[in-house]
């Protein structure tokens, strides 16, 4: 009786209880020697761990939970995100297998999903942090955007399969949250926002700049409205596991249609925040340029792949008039400034921050950092469109950690 509850009827696991929903599953030889342990260090979710002690073969069980955990039951949130999750990462090895975790078995009743487990891979948010480097990222993230983002395009769709697609990853709950937290909170006074006291005359000036604002208004209005490709939602940092060879991209649960320099726009604000941190520590010059040149090749990679697919795969005749992929290239380009921007703010003094700022022990150090980050991020909206190049960009962020 209690494991048909377990298997049919929602309610968050608990180590006992995800070990049961395990065991009708057939995934392991020895079901009943597994070491079970919760490891979640996410906002949103739980997630078990499972080791097969015989074997040492082991898996992820993921799960929502109806409200936001970071904040608590007063915070409600669909459990839909969980299918949302599987789905994207189902269709997104599609074109790019290596490069998202394996998924072995999804529950839509009990919201979970059960994956490759990728405990020999690092957060890559904890690898900056500690100054490590890994040489492929730029390459794997920039071909990661080009094609997840291409082949879910109209550019390479039927206008009835990109119709349907586009109804099945809408994700309102947790659009909803980066309508609010990336794009609305932090640009006016608003009880979520979260910052120190001696930031807070960098913060008015944000919320009295009416250019910057009118700004950040549009680009809300481009996140809501342009459903260019299937997005990833949320891609900062702490969504990419890393080892020198392989990079992985987790945790899609923000995954909906919008427009596709938004991915490359939040891996760029994470790359910059850590970039940014590195001003506290003294022999910052060498990895300062790796990370200048990793958003450089992120970009690269991006670019020359799009290209490659429309040249390629194309189903759209449009994409045979010559000049429309520079002007998409210079739109998805321009963009992903603007949401880079944005991200940058928030996760200065928004709700949800970034370890890279925070753990900065200097406090002084810190808050001169952070106003850094706040110009910068404030200067890269309002100029989005004004930085043609690559070059235009990276001198920009090299004068933001010059000044
Ligand atoms: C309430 S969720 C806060 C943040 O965590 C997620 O990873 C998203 O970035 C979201 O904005
Ligand atoms: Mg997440």
């Amino acid at each position: 009786m209690a494991q048909q509850s377990v298997v049919n009827q929602y309610a968050p696991f608990t180590t006992q209880t995800v070990m049961e929903f395990v065991k009708t599953l057939s995934i392991f030889d020895h079901p009943n020697k597994l070491i079970v342990k919760e490891i979640g260090d996410g906002n949103l979710n739980l997630v078990f761990q499972l080791v097969e002690l015989e074997t040492n073969r082991s898996i992820i069980v993921k799960q929502a939970l109806p409200y936001a955990k970071v904040v608590g039951e007063s915070w409600p949130l669909s459990l839909n995100r969980a299918k949302i999750e599987s789905e994207s990462l189902r269709m997104t090895a599609r074109v790019v297998p290596n490069l998202v975790p394996h998924v072995l078995h999804t529950d839509h009743e009990l919201a979970c999903t059960v994956m490759e487990d990728l405990s020999d891979h690092h957060i890559l948010r904890t690898e900056l942090i500690s100054n490590q480097h890994y040489p492929l990222l730029a390459q794997h993230i920039g071909y990661y955007v080009a094609q997840t983002s291409f082949a879910t395009s109209d550019f390479a769709l039927h206008p009835f399969v990109k119709k349907e697609l586009v109804q099945k990853f809408t994700n309102p709950d947790l659009c909803k949250i980066t309508e609010d937290l990336v794009f609305t909170d932090p640009f006016f006074d608003h009880p979520t926002n979260d910052f120190p006291h001696e930031l807070r005359h960098a913060v008015e000036t944000i919320w009295a700049d009416e250019d910057l604002l009118t700004e950040v208004g549009l680009l809300k209005f481009q996140f809501l409205t342009h459903a260019e490709a299937l997005l990833h939602g949320d891609l900062h940092t702490g969504s990419i596991f890393v080892t020198e060879q392989s990079t992985k991209v987790i945790d899609p649960e923000f995954a909906f249609f919008g427009p596709i320099g938004f991915d490359l726009g939040q891996f760029f604000a994470n790359i910059i925040l850590n970039t940014l941190s590195k001003l506290a520590t003294t022999d910052r010059q060498a990895i300062v340029s790796d990370l200048l040149r990793a958003m450089e090749q992120t970009w690269i990679t991006f670019a020359q792949e799009f290209t490659k697919l429309w040249d390629e795969s194309n189903h759209e005749i449009y994409t045979n008039v010559p000049g429309i992929l520079p002007r998409f290239l210079l739109k998805v380009w321009t963009d992903a400034i603007g949401f880079a921007g944005c991200e940058i703010i928030r996760r200065t003094i928004g709700l949800a921050h970034v370890a890279d700022l925070d753990t900065i022990e200097d406090f002084h150090i810190q808050i001169e950092i952070k106003e850094r980050a706040l110009q910068l991020g404030a200067d890269l909206i309002k100029s989005r469109t004004h930085l043609y190049s690559l070059g235009h960009f990276i001198q920009r962020i090299k004068g933001a950690l010059r000044s």
